[in-house]
């Protein structure tokens, strides 16, 4: 059984296909729990400091692509390590809530089924996080249809083109919607599957189910 995080603070990862509904889900869970008069950081993968952010524009830009998946895994790893040294671990050890937009199982899902072999995300993925392992991964669900329809339509509101991920096929989502449910199946004891083709409150309700039932004695 893979260890949850030893430091005071809690540490709650949101997982799930393009357009999901993470972004919009974890500001309702901020502000939930800052009403409770919490401290909570909110941040997001790739990204979190100033050098990660750097590397998430190289690789969503598609820049990183032509160095093939394993190179492009050890960016995500490099970001990952400095986000998890700058913010995530001083957050915990403050005793923060970190509540972060992807995290280790987005690696798992995307490069996994870009085809990165198992035992090079595992040994990647113990040197970037080390023992900043999330207490509770929510993974938010839906048909990848509709999740990709979703971002579509955000985007048309403000941002630019799809990025390198967005742009691939409904087949390799389909796979990667279907990685990130075994790896629910996998750690049921850190992770709880939310149905995220609800309405934007039935959504907020389940994930403070979730985070009441499993963090139950550190929500007041
Ligand atoms: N990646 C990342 C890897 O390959 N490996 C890694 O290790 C990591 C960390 C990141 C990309 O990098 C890849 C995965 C990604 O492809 P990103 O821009 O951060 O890129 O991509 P996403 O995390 O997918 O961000 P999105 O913004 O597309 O999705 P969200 O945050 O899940 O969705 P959100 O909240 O922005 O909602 C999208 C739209 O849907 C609406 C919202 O209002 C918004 O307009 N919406 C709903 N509409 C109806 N009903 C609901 N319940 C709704 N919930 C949200």
């Amino acid at each position: 059984m893979e260890m949850t995080s030893q430091l005071p603070g809690h540490f709650i990862t949101f997982e799930g296909g393009e357009g999901s509904g993470k972004s919009t889900q974890i500001r309702r869970l901020a502000d939930r729990l800052r009403g409770r008069g919490h401290d909570v950081v909110v941040t997001r993968e790739p990204g979190g400091t100033d050098l990660a952010e750097a590397i998430r524009s190289f690789i969503l830009s598609g820049a990183a692509e032509p160095l093939g998946p394993e190179a492009e895994t050890m960016l995500f790893a490099a970001a990952r390590a400095d986000h998890v040294e700058r913010v995530i671990r001083p957050a915990l050890q403050r005793g923060d809530w970190v509540l972060c937009d992807r995290f280790i199982d987005s690696t798992r899902a995307y490069q996994g089924s870009d085809g990165v072999d198992a035992s090079l995300l595992d040994s990647l993925e113990k040197i970037a996080v080390g023992e900043a392992r999330p207490d509770l991964t929510l993974i938010l669900d839906l048909p990848v249809e509709i999740g990709l329809d979703r971002a579509q339509r955000r985007r048309s509101g403000e941002e630019g083109p799809a990025d390198r991920f967005e742009r691939e096929t409904i087949e390799r989502h389909q796979r990667r919607r279907d990685l990130f449910l075994a790896i629910a199946a996998r750690e049921p004891e850190r992770c709880v599957v939310i149905d995220a083709n609800q309405s934007l409150e039935q959504v907020e309700d389940a994930i403070w189910h979730s985070v009441r039932q499993r963090l139950n004695e550190s929500v007041n």
